[in-house]
């Protein structure tokens, strides 16, 4: 489409990602902006509230395999087929991923390594890793956070339920003696099924091991945090979910200054997921975590850019394996700049586009866009769009001339690349 390779200037045939040469087409859409960050890995890098947070939940699997040092770039069918994704799955479209071009992309999801590892031969594994999504901008979203994924299988014999029935008495005495109100839903119900090929006692022993799991590690990561207080239960929920590679699938929530908090997903492994690695008479679970949530109500960060910032009065406040409240520095002045423009006929132009555009253009000075008018004219039937951009630096007071320049390169790329008519 015109719309996408438009991104890319047309001189250019290759992009470079990871050292890596590509050749571009009409699915190509990442930006400079994202590859210079592909290669950082936050959640190795020591004292880094992100790799704090991993090797928090790493302790609490200690006889899990821990990966951590896969690169992000993988085919669309590793991030959606070898998952299940049908074809039509809104999650493949280029205006919600990224693609280097049609056959590589940045993986979405760290589910996306599920095959390979139970590829390997791996019954019980976490892989921590970056993942990629376009999304809108503002202080809870960055198009890069990184997830946990974990998992484990059990043997589908007598020896297989001996042990998840074991393990499960063994992680129901432990929070039995934990100040903690779990929310809990049924293992298995209609909306919520058991796979055809599934033995339903067993995969109940699943599931419920799976949330037995999952609730002693989120009351050692919040039980961790110095900002929660501890004569106050804990308050978890679980909540049906749906997700093409498990089934029945959750979603949980944690309680946190009087907001329910969506940390993660999980279910019971779809056998395809096991049949196309190659397993046989296995059946398990698999969770993925979202580090960046958990990590700023844990060390009370406000703004998810922080993560990324280089500043020593952002890195310095961190302590290898510590989990401290971090203390703002300084909170510069907002400047609001509105563009408002014309789309060109028969062009639709998607709101991440108009995002990864200002993003690629102005860096971390962004904190927030928002559409603010949105019409169409009634006789010419062109259609009008105005965002509002809010630039403010984490790090430094920014000057008008500078925020002009960029807002000016903002309207002068919007011009270039999708041809829109400024009002
Ligand atoms: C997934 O990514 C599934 N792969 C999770 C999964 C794994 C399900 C294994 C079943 C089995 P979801 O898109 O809901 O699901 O993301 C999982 C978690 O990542 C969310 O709960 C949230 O904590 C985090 N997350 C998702 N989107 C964002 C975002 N834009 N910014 C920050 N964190 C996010
Ligand atoms: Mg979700």
């Amino acid at each position: 489409s015109a719309r996408i390779s438009s991104i890319v200037p047309p001189s250019k045939t290759h992009i470079e990602v990871l050292g890596q040469q590509f050749p571009v087409d009409d699915y190509t859409n990442i930006t400079p902006a994202i590859t210079s960050k592909t290669a950082l890995k936050l959640h190795l890098q020591p004292s880094h509230p992100l790799s704090t947070l991993r090797g928090l939940i790493e302790s609490a699997y200690p006889d899990f395999t821990h990966a951590s040092s896969m690169s992000p770039l993988v085919t669309p069918f590793k991030n959606f087929d070898e998952l299940s994704f049908p074809a039509d799955h809104p999650g493949r479209a280029v205006t919600d991923s990224y693609y280097v071009n049609r056959n590589m992309m940045l993986r979405t999801h760290t589910s996306a390594h599920e095959v390979e590892m139970f590829k390997k031969g791996e019954t019980k594994w976490l892989l921590t890793a970056d993942v990629y999504r376009r999304d809108e901008i503002d202080a809870s979203h960055y198009p890069i956070f990184h997830q946990v994924e974990g998992a484990r299988i059990f043997d589908t014999d007598a020896n297989g339920l001996k042990e998840v029935e074991e393990d499960n008495a063994r992680l129901s005495s432990l929070l039995a003696q934990a100040n903690i109100i779990i929310e809990d839903i049924p293992h298995i119900s209609p909306t919520n099924p058991v796979q055809h090929d599934h033995d339903p006692v067993f995969s109940e022993l699943v599931a419920k091991n799976l949330k037995l799991s999952l609730n002693n590690l989120i009351l050692k990561v919040f039980g961790a945090a110095s900002n929660i207080s501890k004569e106050q239960p804990l308050r978890v929920r679980w909540i049906e979910a749906y997700f093409p590679f498990t089934s029945p699938s959750f979603e949980v929530e944690v309680f946190f200054q009087g907001k329910w908090l969506e940390i993660l997903g999980c279910g019971v492994i779809r056998q395809a997921t096991l049949d196309t690695a190659g397993v046989q008479n296995k059946i398990g679970w698999a969770f993925g975590l979202g580090l960046e949530r958990i990590a700023m109500v844990l060390f009370s960060i406000p703004d998810i850019r922080l993560f990324w910032s280089q500043d020593p009065r952002f890195l310095s406040q961190f302590e290898d394996g510590k989990i401290n409240v971090f203390q703002p520095y300084s909170k510069y002045p907002s400047c609001f700049k509105d563009v408002s423009f014309w789309v060109p006929k028969d062009f639709e132009l998607h709101e991440n586009d108009f995002c990864d555009l200002v993003r690629d253009t102005a860096g971390d000075l962004v904190e927030d866009v928002k559409r603010i008018d949105h019409f169409v004219h009634p006789k010419t039937n062109r259609t009008s769009l105005c965002y509002r951009v809010n630039y403010r630096s984490m790090d430094r007071s920014l000057s008008n001339e500078e925020i002009n320049h960029v807002q000016s390169q903002v309207i002068s790329r919007l011009k270039e690349q999708f041809g829109v008519e400024i009002r």
